[in-house]
């Protein structure tokens, strides 16, 4: 069996210990981050994330392989983050009210850090309002948002309004993402970036600070 096919399977076991000395092992053995990472442990959570929809497997396996992915990226981290580069603009980034996947989000914290950008993370189950404090204190201008649940999809609209009401709207750019958020919704909500991915969302973040 290849050392990715191993992560992913020990991922679906969730078995913390192990994913984490293999990724170790792959990347000693001069594998690169983003294989490990996108072949390795999304491909098991993924396999992971299938078998919950078919009632194959139940939260408490999920949540266990969900920590065996977290353990597995803690030693990419430093490698996904290195960019050497000094904080080139400020980011609010969370997962929604309600809403409490995180390891989306954590990509996107770990991409974002590689681009040199500091990152503020709130956390999980963050209410609008604590989006947009933030904002205002650390004077950021992206506030990103991220949702997996199509019923809290709609707290993204709430952090839109908020930042209205709050007078700031004109002041920051709302990026959001996650599973079940697309491109339209993005535009019916009146927020200003909706991308796919982790990379795709640093990329985008570095962008609107670079035309700043
Ligand atoms: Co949950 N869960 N879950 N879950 N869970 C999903 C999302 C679900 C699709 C599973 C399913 O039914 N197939 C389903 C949602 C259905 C829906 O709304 N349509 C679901 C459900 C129903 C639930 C519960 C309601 C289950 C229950 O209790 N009955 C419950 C809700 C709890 C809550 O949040 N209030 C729940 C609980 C959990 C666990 C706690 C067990 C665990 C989360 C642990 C954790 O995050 N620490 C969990 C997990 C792990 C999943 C699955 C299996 C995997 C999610 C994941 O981490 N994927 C998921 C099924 C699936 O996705 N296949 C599922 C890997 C991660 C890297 O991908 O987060 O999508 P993702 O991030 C991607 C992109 O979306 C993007 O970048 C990443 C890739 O580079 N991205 C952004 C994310 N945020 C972004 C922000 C951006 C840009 C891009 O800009 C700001």
């Amino acid at each position: 069996m290849s050392i990715l096919n191993e992560i992913s399977q020990y991922l679906q076991q969730g078995r913390a210990k192990n994913v984490k000395e293999l990724v170790q092992k792959a990347l000693d053995e001069g594998m690169d981050a983003k294989t490990i990472l996108e072949e390795g442990l999304l491909s098991g959570m993924n396999i992971i994330g299938e078998k919950f929809k078919n009632n194959e497997v139940y939260v408490p396996e999920v949540l266990i392989a969900a920590r065996a992915m977290n353990a597995g990226t803690e030693v990419l981290k430093p490698i996904l983050a290195s960019s050497g580069v000094k904080a080139v603009g400020k980011v609010i980034l969370g997962t929604v009210k309600g809403d409490l996947h995180d390891i989306g989000k954590n990509l996107v914290r770990m991409m974002m850090e590689g681009k040199g950008l500091e990152v503020i993370d709130l956390g999980v189950d963050v209410p609008a309002e604590k989006f947009i404090t933030a904002a205002k204190e650390e004077d950021a201008k992206i506030i990103a948002c991220s949702a997996l649940l199509t019923t809290t999809m709609s707290e993204m609209k709430n952090i839109v309004e908020t930042a209205k009401e709050a007078g700031i709207r004109d002041d920051v750019t709302i990026m959001i993402g996650g599973a079940p958020v697309t491109e339209t919704f993005c535009k019916s909500i009146g927020a200003d970036i909706y991308t796919a991915d982790a990379a795709s969302a640093s990329d985008a973040a570095a962008g609107v600070y670079k035309a700043s």
